[in-house]
């Protein structure tokens, strides 16, 4: 059965300053979903925080949302057939190391060794994420 969706992808700052943004694309029309809507944006602070809530005091908090403020972000609505669990498998696991081959994680990602994981990109992780993620960054 046909479960038609939207998710909240995001190309993190690591992903548009080393010009992944169309290979991201890419992948994600490769695989047969369509973009909604799409905008370049310098994130504030407070959207950020607002966005990772879920890890606020976690020790990466901090350097998460400075990396996510260092540069442009590539924030696409994204729809498609069970798209929210769908995208998680294209982008791979949180760890880019680690992250499988054939995913954007395991194909592109590099971890730089920093505080906190470089990995390309974000995807909501169900459909109340989906949902509060879309009404933040497409309000
Ligand atoms: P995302 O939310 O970005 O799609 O990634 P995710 O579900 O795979 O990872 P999550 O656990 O939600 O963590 C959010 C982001 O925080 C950074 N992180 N760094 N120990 C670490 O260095 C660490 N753990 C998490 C990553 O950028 C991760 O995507
Ligand atoms: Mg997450």
């Amino acid at each position: 059965m046909t479960q038609v969706q939207e998710t909240l992808v995001l190309v993190k700052p690591d992903g548009v300053a080393r010009n992944l943004s169309g290979e991201i694309l890419r992948r994600i029309e490769a695989k047969g979903y369509s973009l909604v809507d799409i905008k370049l944006v310098q994130a504030e602070r407070s959207l950020l925080a607002e966005h990772y809530a879920e890890h606020a005091g976690k020790p990466f908090f901090e350097p998460l949302v400075e990396f996510m403020e260092s540069g442009q972000i590539l924030a696409l609505r994204v729809a498609g057939d069970r798209v929210i669990e769908g995208f998680r498998a294209l982008a791979g696991t949180t760890d880019p190391t680690t992250a499988a081959p054939g995913t954007i994680r395991g194909d592109l990602g590099r971890d730089w060794g920093l505080k906190v994981q470089q990995n390309l990109v974000h995807g909501s992780d169900s459909p109340e994420s989906a949902a509060r993620e879309l009404a933040l960054w497409f309000a």
